[in-house]
């Protein structure tokens, strides 16, 4: 039974990766109706306001759904959101069995929408099923942890460089490797950056590529500046679109109207992207940014580009830290190593796997 179950609970996970585009701040999941080993009813998690995939897949099942079961990657909601709870429209709908990969993390449900269930007399199972956990990794840190699932992504030489002493930077990775930072970038809730790199690159921070828009919408990442100065041009690319400067409190004024005060932590950045909903963070900036976060503890997983390219001893660092002995070197925890084009993306969790 439970090799039936994880078969259809396969198919509910292709569904919640349809929406990991546009669902956040909610998770992103995914549900089958089942009949008879039919499935006849599919949804996953519309943006935010939207039904949720249990409704959608309801729908999608047009008046069959009495009688099934209902395979969902993430426990049903019971409370009253942006929308009605799930829990409320399996009922309705006459679901007699509900198959669960994953608990939501979510307060006001932690294993209260299956005891909902169970008291209306439907019966409930929870099938651990990992490969549904990657997904909503952000959104349950953000309810266990109290703040985003955290990447930083660094594009560099073979050995190590990443731009040339001039801070001429422009490309090292190759073509597919900038595409597949659009995805890392589409996965984003929100994108930091450093002063540095928009004085030098003028970046837009932005998601352009199609395969990341939702029926020709994207939904693009806040931009989080660090610039304790407020020194960025008020022409600066970056500024098209939501973007928030973080500045010390000597900084003049800036016209542009979302900055906020900012005391240099880490921490107190992912502060402020938890009140905004943020469930992953990926920062994309140069060494002093991305050594600040990698000395911070709070990095979950860390992405380089390494092109085939030797950029010379006189090229910029991957991190502007110092370390003396080998006693206190950065150790990382190699997950994958994937060619992309002509260059390598290696993948490394910094910090040990969130508990599921
Ligand atoms: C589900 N199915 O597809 C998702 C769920 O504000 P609302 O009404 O959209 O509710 C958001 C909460 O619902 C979110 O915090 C999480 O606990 C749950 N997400 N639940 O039954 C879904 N996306
Ligand atoms: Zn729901």
């Amino acid at each position: 039974m439970i090799e039936v179950d994880c078969a259809f609970l396969a198919v509910a996970l292709e569904q919640a990766r349809k929406g990991i585009y546009g669902a956040s701040p909610n998770p992103s999941v995914g549900c089958v109706l089942v009949r008879g080993n039919e499935v006849i009813g599919r949804g996953f998690t519309s943006p935010a306001g939207g039904p949720h995939a249990e409704v959608c897949a309801i729908r999608d099942a047009g008046g069959r759904a009495r009688g099934a079961t209902a395979y969902v990657t993430l426990e049903p909601c019971c409370f009253y959101g942006r929308t009605p709870p799930c829990t409320e429209a399996l009922l309705d709908a006459g679901v007699a069995r509900v198959v669960v990969a994953e608990i939501d993390p979510h307060p006001d449900v932690r294993g209260e929408g299956m005891r909902m269930l169970e008291r209306a007399g439907v019966e409930v199972e929870h099938v651990p099923f990992d490969p549904v956990l990657q997904i909503n990794r952000g959104f349950r840190s953000r309810q266990t942890r109290g703040r985003p699932w955290v990447r930083v992504k660094i594009a560099a030489s073979l050995d190590g460089r990443t731009a040339m002493a001039s801070g001429e930077s422009q490309w090292i990775t190759g073509p597919e490797a900038r595409a597949d930072v659009q995805r890392l970038r589409a996965e984003s809730c929100a994108i930091v950056t450093g002063i540095g790199t928009v004085l030098a690159d003028d970046p837009q921070l932005t998601v352009r590529d199609e395969r990341f828009s939702r029926d020709g919408v994207f939904r693009q990442p806040l931009r989080v500046v660090l610039d304790r100065g407020l020194r960025t041009p008020t022409d600066a690319r970056i500024l098209d679109g939501e973007c928030l400067l973080l500045h010390s409190d000597d900084a003049a004024g800036h016209s542009h109207d979302d900055t906020c005060l900012w005391d240099g932590e880490v921490r107190s950045i992912l502060d402020l992207l938890t009140e905004r909903e943020a469930n992953e963070v990926l920062v994309e900036a140069g060494a002093t940014v991305a050594q600040l976060f990698m000395s911070s503890g709070l990095v979950d997983e860390l992405v380089v580009y390494q092109a085939p390219v030797i950029l010379g001893a006189s090229g910029r660092p991957m991190l502007s830290g110092c370390i003396d002995t080998l006693a206190e070197a950065h150790p990382l925890d190699l997950r994958e190593a994937a060619r992309i084009g002509e260059d390598t993306r290696l993948t490394f969790a910094v910090r040990p796997d969130l508990p599921a």
